[in-house]
């Protein structure tokens, strides 16, 4: 280009403050949206209605104001009375043409810069005048737009053209970005254009430029931001990439380090593939950079307030986290693979190696690295638990780390982080990823932020992307995020050391997630015992002559020396590390074979110190009741709203008058009292008390009201947040519409909230199959398998209604069907008073189990589903309700004589009412009516003693509700038949087997309701 090109910029973009323009520029033109700086030359656009003062101001005006002024000539061009006259004299005076500007003359435009497209007498030629918007030359508007579109282009699509595939197999979508698309050519390079809104040099030609965008945005590196439409999130990281051309500056040592922590995972499975010939250990080879990966995440989040790390991931390369980032003894792993148990032992039934977890201290000391500061910072880091079911760990781990933060009060939840590792086809493929994106920014799940590392090996066991994912990433679901999402080849430990600083400063500062896809391969197949090639014949003969990434990175040091001219890094260097490696590998495995007993997983450490868990039989139940004055306490903060807040007038009535008189033992309790009470005592106790589920704050059936908002002008406030002074927390939240992901989360809250009532609730018990995975691989088995246990209340509306199948029916029998080892409590319960202890007890004893409560519906408004108030200061829990017990009638009910009843009927939850209403009203005395609370674990010789008033060979019938394939008659049948046998004559009432829960009509309901009445006390109907 042109020989004085440098001498003046042109504009990447338009310089002058938005205010100023008369002719539309504003952020969109500069299409980042990012800040710009202020001119430097203190210069902004005149607005078009003010002229120059001389005619000589177009001299020496900054290139800034160029494109105004070009606008401006324009419009005088074609109008000369349309422009201001001051103007339009400087104008008229151009090249010393006095006439009114049209014409040839005309179009030569004035020399007002070295380098301009008004290239005029003095100023040279223009820049490739060949094109532009008026025919035969360039306008400085169009080229600079140019450029900046060439700048957006790379921040937009440049991740499309990096070099991201250490294979090199995957054909990206874009050829590499090329000048000419942008209207550019190579003649361009060498011209200067004000940079100002790119990070860097204020001025820089052309061919930097695109130098400098290359390397940020296209060399091993892609990051997209195109989705971020939050214009301060783009700008930090604009200009945090551009300023650095996306690069660390790494010494030798850091280096050295790196290929220290990448041998450390070579050597390990190595190790492994030697010791253990034929065991499955889902190895990592091929993306050994995760290890250094995650050093530098731990330090530089350690470094930056950090002091909590939990890490959920799944199979792939775990051992080798655990002992290379955890830490974990490799004595311990290599004696996991011995399988030394006793298998007699009950603790023997735990889960494999690969999905256990484990925790340490780790401590970054006070050499500075490039990971940040010098000063010495420890963080603790826990690797969850994982099942085997891909990606469902998430949300568990989310939950565990808004425990953690809210039990330090880390209001700004930067003090913990949760850090979750993802395979490419379980994060594309797995619905639950998005239902936990969805609820990082929710204000009732946030924690802060989740940094995301989705280990991207280009395959899923034996099925390629393209069968795997409609989208071009693995990781598109996550730009329904404002978050910058990273890809990074994994064979450039430096790049990756670079993204990793970049997403824990940006989760750091903006709270938000971050996500990094980790490009590499799988160098053997799923498991070790896997033919790969059979699937992926042409990707893994790649693969095989693949140098590794210790070699790799190598030969990039020879290549590139680190600054300080020292030696590069050689072979030998590197194979005496490694050595030293296998060495204490084979003095580790020494240790392992000696040792005679299995590691044990530790348990109730810390604040589970006084918790336990086991055999419900070796904790004693406690009082549950609450004494008259916190009775009224809690009462007075539920009926007392502060003087400028106006309730809504139903409620006045139902909820805060109603209330009010309920505390005061002037009307009977009902269910939603009861359970303020609960909750309310306990708060005032200083429990914290946390319930989460769809429209829990007002509670599906408008029960609750636990959140009122003010009838005037919507605000909101929450009466049992205002006990007293030093209470516990009350956080009641609305959530998502996800049941597994939120029931992941409560999950992962409860278990480190040992001492808080966590409770989970489902719109209808119905839906809660949408977590069963939540269910069957952590809630039930969690104890089982990893000894972890949790304190989770799950609330499932459940009762036959005539609401049709799937607002019916919370699958009671499933939950039986789960029960074994006491891993569960498994409630149905028929009073307020019930559900009031069995809530306190939940916290109060201490005694770690998963309550499931089948709640009612109906009976949240039902008069005889009510209990005094001296049932909440006065006795405990009850399993079995019996019907002879003085009290344990209903208002109007006798006690019976024993020695009368002909009939016993056992039942649980709502059918209850139906049998004492169908009693009463057809005075069938003779029938006794006795309520198992407690299903599991079930108090069977409470039970027994109960019915052994009754004569031998009194009829015993469990009646339900449910279809005989469903609800507790299979469980109850298992536990009681035998004992029953000889004493008693044991039937079960029910309505008929069937696959759907319920019917959708009324009219059969209430006919099968009916014959179930009939049936259940042996008459006609
Ligand atoms: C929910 C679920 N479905 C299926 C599986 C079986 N499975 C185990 S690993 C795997 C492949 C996962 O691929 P990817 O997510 O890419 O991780 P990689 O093993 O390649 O690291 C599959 C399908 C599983 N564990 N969980």
């Amino acid at each position: 280009m042109g020989d004085n090109a440098g001498a003046e910029p042109y504009n990447t973009g338009p310089k002058v403050a938005q205010t100023h323009m008369a002719n539309g520029l504003d952020a969109k033109v500069n299409g980042s949206g990012a800040p710009r700086k202020a001119p430097s030359n203190g210069t902004a656009a005149p607005p078009a209605t003010v002229g120059p003062e001389t005619d000589g101001a177009l001299d020496g005006m900054a290139l800034a104001n160029l494109s105004f002024v070009e606008d401006l000539y324009f419009q005088f061009l074609s109008d000369p009375n349309s422009v201001d006259p001051t103007w339009r004299r400087t104008f008229q005076g151009l090249n010393g043409n006095g006439g009114n500007g049209a014409g040839a003359a005309a179009q030569v435009p004035p020399a007002a810069f070295k380098r301009s497209i008004f290239a005029g007498a003095g100023a040279g030629a223009a820049a490739h005048a060949s094109v532009g918007v008026t025919g035969n030359r360039i306008s400085v508007r169009l080229l600079s737009e140019r450029v900046q579109r060439l700048v957006e282009g790379y921040r937009e699509l440049g991740h499309l053209t990096a070099e991201l595939d250490p294979l090199g197999l995957v054909r990206r979508k874009l050829p590499p970005i090329a000048l000419p698309d942008f209207g550019l050519a190579d003649e361009d390079l060498d011209l200067v254009f004000s940079s100002e809104n790119v990070a860097g040099p204020d001025r820089t030609t052309l061919r930097d430029l695109v130098g400098l965008l290359r390397e940020t945005y296209s060399r091993t590196i892609g990051v997209e931001l195109a989705h971020l439409h939050d214009v301060e999130l783009r700008s930090w990281l604009q200009s945090r990439m551009e300023a650095t051309r996306n690069r660390l500056v790494l010494t030798r040592a850091d280096r050295l380090q790196i290929l220290d922590q990448v041998i450390g995972a070579e050597v390990l499975e190595q190790f492994l593939q030697n010791k253990f010939l034929g065991y499955k250990r889902f190895s990592l080879e091929g993306a050994e950079s995760l290890i250094p990966m995650l050093e530098r995440l731990i330090e530089r989040a350690a470094r930056s307030n950090v002091v909590e790390i939990v890490i959920g991931m799944a199979h792939r390369g775990r051992l080798n986290v655990l002992a290379n980032v955890l830490h974990k003894p490799a004595a311990e792993i290599f004696a996991e693979f011995q399988d030394k148990v006793d298998p007699n032992d009950p603790s023997s039934g735990g889960d494999v190696k690969y999905h256990l977890g484990f925790s340490i201290d780790r401590t970054f000391g006070n050499v500075g690295s490039s990971a940040g500061d010098a000063a010495t910072h420890r963080v603790h880091v826990s690797l969850a638990f994982n099942p085997s079911h891909l990606e469902w760990v998430n949300t568990v781990v989310q939950g565990r780390v808004r425990a953690k933060q809210d039990r330090v009060v880390d209001t700004s939840r930067t003090r913990c982080l949760p850090l979750l590792i993802h395979g490419d086809a379980a994060f594309a493929g797995q619905g639950i990823v998005a239902e936990g994106l969805n609820m990082s920014e929710l204000d009732g799940y946030r924690v802060g932020g989740t940094v995301h590392i989705i280990v991207n090996n280009q395959v899923g066991f034996t099925t390629s992307p393209r069968d795997a994912k409609s989208t071009t990433y693995a990781t598109d679901v996550a730009r329904m995020l404002q978050i910058p999402i990273f890809h990074v080849n994994g064979e450039d430990p430096e790049a990756v050391a670079q993204v990793v600083d970049l997403a824990v400063d940006f989760r750091q500062r903006f709270h938000r997630d971050a996500i990094i896809e980790l490009w590499c391969y799988r160098k053997l197949g799923h498991n070790e015992g896997d033919e790969p090639s059979y699937t992926q014949p042409v990707m893994y003969r790649t693969i095989a002559g693949k140098p590794s990434i210790r070699m790799a990175y190598l030969a990039y040091d020879a290549a590139n020396p680190a600054p300080g001219g020292e030696a590069p890094i050689t072979v030998e260097d590197t194979d005496a590390i490694a050595a030293a490696k296998r060495n204490a590998l084979e003095a580790q495995l020494e240790i392992a074979t000696k040792a005679k007993d299995p590691p044990r997983p530790s348990t109730f450490a810390g604040a589970w110190a006084r918790i336990k868990g086991g055999p419900d039989s070796k904790v004693p139940e406690v009082p549950t009741a609450a004494t008259p004055e916190e009775i009224q306490e809690v009462t007075r903060a539920i009926a007392t709203m502060p003087s400028d807040f106006h309730v809504h007038p139903k409620l006045k009535t139902v909820v805060v008058d109603g209330r009010a008189a309920m505390g005061a033992g002037d009307k009977p309790i009902d269910w939603g009292m009861g359970e303020a009470l609960a909750f309310g005592t306990l708060l005032a106790e200083g429990t914290r008390v946390r319930l989460s589920g769809q429209d829990a704050r007002r509670g599906t059936f408008s029960h609750r009201h636990s959140v009122l908002v003010d009838y005037s002008d919507g605000h909101e406030y929450t009466p049992l947040a205002h006990i007293r002074d030093k209470q516990g927390t009350f956080e009641v939240r609305d959530s998502p519409l996800s049941e597994a992901s939120v029931l992941g989360f409560d999950y992962g809250y409860s278990l480190d909230m040992p001492d808080g009532l966590t409770i989970w609730e489902a719109q209808f018990g119905d839906f809660v199959n949408a977590a069963q995975v939540i269910i069957d691989q952590f809630l039930c088995s969690s104890e089982a398998k990893w000894h972890r246990v949790s304190g989770l209340v799950m609330l499932l509306p459940h009762g036959m209604e005539g609401q049709g199948p799937e607002h019916s029916n919370a699958r009671l029998d499933r939950f039986l069907n789960l029960c074994v080892n006491d891993n569960m409590q498994v409630c149905n319960l028929t009073t307020p008073a019930q559900y009031f202890h069995a809530l306190r007890r939940q916290v109060l004893r201490p005694y770690r189990k998963p309550l499931i409560i089948m709640s009612p519906k109906s009976l949240l408004r039902s008069p005889a589903a009510t209990s005094a108030l001296a049932d909440f200061t006065s006795g405990s829990f009850r399993h079995v309700i019996p019907d002879t017990e003085p009290g344990a009638q209903r208002p109007g009910e006798s006690a019976r004589d024993p020695k009368k009843v002909k009939r016993v009927v056992l039942c649980t939850g709502k059918v209850y009412y139906d049998l004492v209403a169908t009693r009463e009203e057809r005075g069938y005395d003779d029938v006794a009516i006795v309520r198992v609370e407690q299903l599991y674990p079930l108090r069977k010789d409470d039970l027994l003693e109960i019915l052994s008033v009754y004569a031998d060979g009194t009829p015993v019938v469990w009646v339900q509700e449910e279809p005989k394939n469903m609800g507790a008659w299979a469980y109850m049948n298992r536990e009681l038949q035998g004992l029953l046998a000889g004493s008693f004559h044991w039937s079960c009432v029910s309505r008929p087997l069937s696959a759907s829960p319920a019917t959708g009509s009324m009219k059969r309901h209430a006919s099968e309701q009916a014959r179930i009445m009939a049936d259940a006390f042996g008459k006609g109907p």
